[in-house]
């Protein structure tokens, strides 16, 4: 039964049914389907969606439309993750956000979704966020994790430019810094300057918990 929902949550983004998105991720979590399994089965596909869109196999209007299956589906499967790992009490604050000049939204909303479900109290600033905006949120909000997502190559260096910021106006050594996003990896999140990285959303929350000594 959870094999089929699961097989059935795959097959609407391959097929970019985005009528039947919201129902069949419905279906997985009456199932029983676990919700980070659901959230994998989703996220793999559109992968897969984006190495055909890489061969040429698949046009932008297909990447769309697979974008907009993940859009009905994952905020169903996101708030089961939230109410299965709601904590009563803050492990601590995380401002979050994709970097500017890149709209790429999924893949953060997961680190946002498993940072809350773990314990934390995220502020998420959404996408294409400018460098001002992220500066003024550390300042008001105090956090004790800022973490940017950038998902292309051209706007990787956002994330340096964004630390290099924070340097300048003295906020560096108040803010934990964590790096993601498929073009990031250790050693580049580490020639910006970054505190960590983390390659997946349950990643994120390990390396945010290591970094806050829990
Ligand atoms: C869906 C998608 C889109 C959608 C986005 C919709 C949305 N609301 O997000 C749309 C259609 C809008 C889109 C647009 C474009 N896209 Co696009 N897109 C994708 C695709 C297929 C999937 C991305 C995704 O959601 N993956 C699933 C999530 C869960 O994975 P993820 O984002 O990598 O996140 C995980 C980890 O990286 C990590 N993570 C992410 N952020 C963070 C942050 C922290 C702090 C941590 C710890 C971890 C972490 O955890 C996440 C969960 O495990 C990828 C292909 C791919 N392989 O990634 C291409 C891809 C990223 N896109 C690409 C391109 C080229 C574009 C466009 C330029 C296309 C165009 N010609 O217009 C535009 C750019 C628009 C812009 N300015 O941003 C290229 C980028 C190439 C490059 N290296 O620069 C890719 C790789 C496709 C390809 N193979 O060519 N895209």
């Amino acid at each position: 039964m959870s094999e089929k929902a699961l097989e059935d949550l795959r097959n609407v983004v391959l097929e970019f049914d985005i009528d039947k998105a919201e129902q069949a991720a419905k279906k997985a979590v009456e199932a029983g389907v676990d919700p980070l399994e659901a959230a994998k089965a989703l996220t793999d596909a559109i992968r897969d969606i984006g190495d055909a869109f890489a061969k040429g196999e698949l046009f932008l209007p297909d990447l769309v439309c697979a974008a907009e299956v993940l859009k009905k589906a994952l905020p169903v499967i996101s708030k089961e993750i939230a109410s299965q790992g709601k904590s009563s009490k803050s492990l601590g604050k995380v401002v979050i956000g994709t970097v500017f000049g890149d709209i790429h939204s999924i893949g953060k909303g997961m680190v946002s979704t498993l940072l809350y479900a773990a314990g934390f109290e995220v502020i998420d600033l959404g996408i294409n966020v400018k460098s001002e905006d992220f500066l003024k949120a550390v300042r008001e909000n105090k956090p004790d994790i800022l973490a940017m997502s950038a998902l292309l190559t051209t706007t990787a260096m956002e994330q340096k430019n964004i630390i290099e910021t924070l340097k300048k106006e003295g906020l560096r050594d108040k803010v934990k810094v964590i790096v993601g996003g498929s073009p990031i990896n250790q050693e580049f999140a580490d020639s910006i300057g970054a505190d960590g990285y983390g390659a997946t959303a349950p990643d994120g929350v390990k390396v945010a918990k290591r970094l806050l000594g829990i």
